[in-house]
């Protein structure tokens, strides 16, 4: 099969879309997962944008191991690569953002969120932008383009339709995280996954001794797997069991 074969066609349609919008832009904001910045990163990005620099959010950053994510903030900085950690959802630090743009960047800072599914992208969209804000340049007929976010001081958000997919989606942390969805056949075995995260030593079955705990029971009185799995993804995800970060900088 030929590598276009299998390549999804609103793939082609985002990536033709970032690179005709590169040359307009000041910087692409590349949102990432700060539990694991370079797994959720989008490879192919660099090459469809040109001279046109990214800029890394780090987001979820509430859910990260904090100094490990001070490592990768290290780490990139070292690179020369701008990178900042946020937590878009609960707004904390979410203007460390703007202050790595403006010390990055010159005025007027033409911007677009892009970044694999799932990681924040709107929320830190919304967040840079104030959710209320009515959209300028959205005209009848356009309405499905790219939209253009105008604020004080020279700022100017392009809200930029489409998604990338991540080619490495067999990796069980992209769906741990969420990127990409869990089959339910795989969400046992991500499960055993999470829990050795928070146990490195625990047996095989230990797992479903926290969900019988929890009395997470089928019929037969038997621990219930699927459910039991279900929450360990969820505690993980919402960092309910703890703040876990699944990549540490080399
Ligand atoms: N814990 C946490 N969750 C977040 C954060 N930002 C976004 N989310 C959640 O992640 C999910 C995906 O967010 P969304 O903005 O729709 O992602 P998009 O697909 O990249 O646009 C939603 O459930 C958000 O509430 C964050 O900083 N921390
Ligand atoms: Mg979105």
């Amino acid at each position: 099969m030929s590598a276009q074969g299998w390549y999804p066609g609103h793939m082609v349609a985002t990536q033709k879309t970032i690179r005709e919008l590169a040359p307009y832009l000041s910087a692409f904001i590349e949102v990432v997962d700060a539990r694991a910045p370079e797994l959720t990163r989008h490879r192919p990005l660099a090459k469809w944008v040109g001279h046109t620099p990214i800029i890394l959010v780090l987001n979820k950053s509430d859910t990260a191991e904090a100094d490990c994510t001070k490592r990768w903030l290290a780490r990139y900085q070292a690179e020369g690569i701008a990178a900042a950690a946020v937590s878009a959802q609960s707004g904390h630090s979410y203007r460390e953002l703007g202050r790595v743009v403006a010390a990055t960047l010159r005025p007027p800072y033409r911007l677009s969120v892009v970044g694999l599914p799932n990681l924040g992208k709107s929320t830190v969209l919304n967040r840079m932008v104030g959710k209320n804000r009515v959209r300028t340049g959205a005209k009848p007929g356009l309405t499905r383009g790219p939209q253009w976010i105008r604020l004080e001081g020279g700022w100017e958000w392009l809200d930029l339709p489409g998604v990338v997919t991540p080619s490495k989606s067999r990796d069980w942390r992209l769906k741990l995280l969420g990127v990409v969805p869990v089959d339910p056949n795989d969400a046992e075995e991500i499960a055993a996954e999470v829990w050795r995260l928070y146990h490195p030593n625990a047996g095989d079955g230990d797992w479903l001794q926290w969900g019988r705990q929890r009395g997470y029971l089928s019929a037969g009185g038997q621990v219930d797997s699927h459910r039991t799995a279900d929450a360990l993804i969820a505690g993980f995800r919402s960092a309910r069991l703890g703040r876990v970060s699944l990549e540490e900088p080399s």
